[in-house]
C-alpha cells in the first residue's frame, strides 16, 4: 500500500510529528504518528481545503470589471459585464477556463471544489443536444487537474422575485422543473467516471426559483448537498421584503427544511435573529470573502456567528483571485475592520489561523458532501508547505499555519497531493504549461467581447 511521510501534519486531533499516511485507491486508510524524524522529509502537511462555491467560467473575466462606468458601479453593473462575457463562451471554453481555475485552486491550497454550475445552454439560449454538455466539460477539467468535484447543477427559472421573466442575459441558465430533472440525470452520468465526485443541486436564489419549485426540487432530490445564493446584496433583501414580507434568510428558514445538507451562499445581510437561527439550523454559511469584497456586498457578522456556534466554509466564487489562505485572511480582516479588534475569528488562547482553517475544513466538507481532513476514509489530499521558506524559519505548528495564512500565503506551498498523487510540485501543477497555454488562447479571444 502506498505511504506518504511528513515531518508534521495537521490531523483532526491536532498537530502530530513524524507522520505516515497510508492510502489506497485515492483514500486514506491509516495514519501513523511519532515516527523517527529521519523517516520523513520535514515537510509540513495541511489537509486541502474546499472551495465550496465556484463559478469557474468567471475566472476568465478577472480584471475586466474594474473600470468605473458612467453611473455608480455596483454588484448589478458587474453582473451586466458578466452576462456580456458569458455570452461568447463555447463549451470548449468552459472546459479550458475550468481547467485553469481548478489548476490554480490546487496550486493555492484547495483540493476540492463545489461548482455552482448554471451555464447550461448555448449562447443563444438553445439547449445543447446533451443537456449536460457543459457539466461534462467541468467534469473533464476536474479529471485533468485532479481536483475533487462536487457538481451543483443550478435550477434557474426566473429573473426576479415573484416569477419575473428572465432577461436575455440569463437565457443560457433557464430550465423548468422537467428540464432540470433531465439535467440532473445527465449530470449524474457526466460525473460517473470521476472517482469521489459528488452530485448536489442548487436553486440559484430566491429570485430565480419560486416557492412551489423549491418544494418540488427538495422532494425530487432528497439527499446530497443543497446550495443557494441568499442575502448577498441589500437590494435583494429589500426586494424579498416587498415580495414576501420576510427577509431572504428568514423566508428560507421558515419555508424550507434547512439543515446540515444546506449551504447558504453569502448570507451577508442578517438580523441578530436570522444569524442565530441560521447557526442553530446546522447549515453551512458559504462565505466568499474575496468576491464579496470585490463586489461590495457587505460584511458577514462572522464574530457573532462563530460565538453562536455557526458553521462556515469558504468559496472562491467569481475566482477573481484564487487563494485558500487569502480567503481566510480576508474573512478575518473584514471582521477586524468592522469591529476594530484583532484576532476576531478566534477563541481565547487559540491561533486565529488554526481556528479559521479547522472550521473552513469542516464546513467545506459538510457543504460538499464528502469527508475531508487527514483521517481514514477521506481522500488523500495534502497541501505541504516549504520548510525552507524564510517565512517559516524556526516555526512549526500553529505559528507555521498563521505565517502561511497571514504572511506568506500560497507562495509557501510546495507539493500538493490529490487522491494520493502529487499534482503540484514546488507550487506548480504538473500540467501547468499546457493548461495555461490553452487558457491564454481562449482569454485572448474573449477579452475583446467585453
Ligand atoms: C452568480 N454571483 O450567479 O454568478 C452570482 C451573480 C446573481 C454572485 N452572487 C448573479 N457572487 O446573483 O444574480
Ligand atoms: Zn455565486
Amino acid at each position: 500500500m502506498p505511504v506518504l511521510h511528513f515531518g508534521q501534519a495537521l490531523l483532526p486531533t491536532g498537530w502530530a510529528n513524524g507522520v505516515a499516511v497510508h492510502h489506497e485507491a485515492g483514500l486514506i486508510t491509516r495514519v501513523e504518528t511519532g515516527l523517527e524524524a529521519a523517516a520523513t522529509d520535514g515537510r509540513i502537511a495541511l489537509p486541502g481545503l474546499a472551495s465550496l462555491h465556484s463559478h469557474s467560467f468567471q475566472r476568465g473575466m478577472a480584471g475586466l470589471a474594474e473600470r468605473r462606468g458612467q453611473s455608480d458601479d455596483s454588484f448589478w453593473t458587474w453582473r451586466e459585464v458578466m452576462y456580456r462575457f458569458l455570452g461568447a463562451i463555447t463549451a470548449e471554453d468552459v472546459e479550458t477556463i475550468a481547467a485553469f481555475a481548478f489548476m490554480e485552486m490546487l496550486e493555492r491550497g484547495f483540493t476540492a471544489v463545489g461548482e455552482f454550475h448554471y451555464l447550461h445552454h448555448q449562447p443563444d439560449g438553445t439547449p445543447y443536444a446533451n443537456p449536460a454538455e457543459n457539466a461534462e466539460r467541468i467534469a473533464a477539467a476536474a479529471s485533468e487537474t485532479g481536483i475533487a468535484l462536487t457538481l451543483l447543477p443550478v435550477f434557474y427559472a426566473h429573473g426576479g422575485f415573484g416569477g419575473q421573466a428572465p432577461n436575455s442575459g440569463q437565457r443560457r441558465f433557464i430550465s423548468d422543473l422537467r428540464g432540470f430533472a433531465r439535467l440532473m440525470e445527465a449530470s449524474g452520468r457526466a460525473i460517473s467516471g470521476l472517482p469521489q465526485a459528488v452530485l448536489g443541486f442548487a436553486p440559484h436564489s430566491l429570485r430565480a426559483a419560486m416557492p412551489d419549485e423549491l418544494d418540488a426540487l427538495v422532494a425530487a432530490f432528497p439527499t446530497g448537498p443543497a446550495h443557494i445564493h441568499v442575502a448577498e446584496q441589500m437590494k435583494e433583501v429589500q426586494d424579498c421584503l416587498a415580495w414576501s414580507g420576510k427577509r431572504p434568510v428568514e423566508w428560507l428558514l421558515a419555508n424550507q427544511p434547512v439543515d446540515e445538507r444546506w449551504c447558504l451562499i453569502h448570507a451577508t445581510h442578517l438580523t441578530e435573529g436570522e444569524m442565530q437561527a441560521l447557526a442553530r439550523s446546522g447549515a453551512v454559511a458559504g462565505l466568499c470573502p474575496i468576491t464579496e469584497a470585490n463586489l461590495g456586498d457587505g460584511t458577514f457578522p462572522g464574530m457573532d456567528f462563530l460565538a453562536s456556534g455557526g458553521r462556515f466554509g469558504v468559496g472562491t466564487d467569481s475566482n477573481v483571485e484564487i487563494s485558500a489562505a487569502g480567503e481566510l485572511r480576508m474573512l478575518e480582516y473584514s471582521q477586524r475592520l468592522a469591529r476594530r479588534v484583532r484576532n476576531a475569528m478566534s477563541l481565547p488562547g487559540l491561533s486565529t489561523g488554526r481556528l479559521l482553517h479547522d472550521r473552513a475544513l469542516a464546513g467545506g466538507a459538510q457543504a460538499l458532501g464528502r469527508p475531508m481532513g487527514i483521517t481514514p476514509g477521506a481522500r488523500a489530499d495534502f497541501v505541504t508547505l516549504d520548510p525552507e521558506a524564510p517565512d517559516l524559519a524556526g516555526r512549526d505548528g500553529d505559528f507555521a499555519l498563521d505565517s502561511y495564512i497571514f504572511a506568506g500565503g500560497h507562495a509557501l506551498i510546495d507539493r500538493v497531493y490529490a487522491a494520493g498523487k502529487p499534482v503540484v510540485d514546488r507550487g506548480r501543477h504538473h500540467r501547468h504549461e499546457a493548461v495555461a497555454e490553452a487558457y491564454r488562447k481562449v482569454i485572448h479571444r474573449l477579452a475583446g467581447m467585453i
